[in-house]
């Protein structure tokens, strides 16, 4: 059968194995430079440079033209985009989806708004991926995925809300909050999508006991984890090692936020995709 998963950049994946799979770039713009959120992309060059830089910065998302490339010629394409809540990608996305579909009627796209970013939308494209090698129909993969994503949550710990609140996705007056020194923020992805902050919180352990703490709060007992990181793998690595003390057969894999992830979560930052 002829599957492709696509996904926008921000579910941090350059690639999959055993199944096709393309990965729309969004991009990061400062006044000096354009940093395209592809494999090309040394992310931890692109964190130096604008922890230098004083100036105005952005992103923007993928247009219909870039889904609709990414497609290809697939008959079934799955696409994973980054929340409606904050961005316009699945938007652009639908567009693609419309056009594909009116240019080939015999072929079936199903766009997904993950109201969240990052790990959890990498856990979805993982099931997505088990789904198709296991030679499930399309509508029954749709059926399965829709309910895997009642039972996948993300929480985040962010040490800076600045990039977030300069650009609008955030409010200026919670923003504040994260600039006290050494005041981390502790949030959950909103189940339409949006940054809701959980708690302030102080000190490294403490951050990661508040993780754990919500993440059971939120119904997680022992499921897949997904821990990706902005250029903090100690943290990372110290966080499953806690889920891991209380739950040891967890399954839980870390990595390192692309582009688009590392600017908003800035270095530092851990987004935590679960299951419930
Ligand atoms: O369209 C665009 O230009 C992209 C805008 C994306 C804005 C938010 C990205 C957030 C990345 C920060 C913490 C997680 C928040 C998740 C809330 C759903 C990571």
């Amino acid at each position: 059968m002829d599957f492709i998963i696509v996904s926008d950049s921000s579910s941090d994946l350059l690639s999959l194995d055993g199944v096709s799979f393309n990965s729309v770039p969004l991009k990061i713009m400062t006044d000096v430079k354009e940093y395209v959120d592809n494999s090309e992309l040394d992310v931890r060059d692109m964190l130096s440079d604008l922890s230098k830089y004083k100036g105005r910065s952005r992103s923007a998302c993928p247009g219909i033209g870039e889904y609709l490339a990414a497609f290809g010629d697939a008959q079934y394409v799955f696409c994973v985009t980054i929340t409606s809540g904050l961005s316009g990608s699945f938007n652009a996305a639908k567009g693609a989806e419309k056009q594909y579909m009116e240019e080939h009627p015999d072929r079936r796209v199903h766009v997904i708004d993950s109201l969240s970013t990052g790990p959890e939308n990498a856990l979805l494209i993982a099931k997505l991926r088990e789904l198709i090698l296991s030679g499930e129909s399309f509508d029954s993969i749709v059926e399965k995925i829709t309910e895997y994503h009642n039972h996948t949550r993300l929480i985040f710990a962010l040490e800076s809300l600045h990039n977030l609140a300069n650009n609008g996705r955030v409010s200026p007056l919670v923003a504040k909050l994260s600039g006290i020194l050494g005041i981390r923020i502790v949030g959950r992805a909103s189940d339409k999508g949006t940054l809701e902050i959980i708690e302030k919180t102080r000190g490294a352990n403490k951050m990661l006991a508040d993780i754990v703490k919500n993440m059971c709060g939120d119904g997680y007992c022992g499921g897949r984890v997904k821990i990706h990181h902005a250029d903090n793998e100690e943290s990372a690595l110290a966080l499953k090692d806690k889920i891991a003390t209380k739950y040891p057969d967890a399954q839980i894999e870390i990595a390192m936020t692309r582009g688009l992830c590392s600017f908003y979560a800035e270095r530092g930052g851990l987004l935590v995709g679960f299951e419930i």
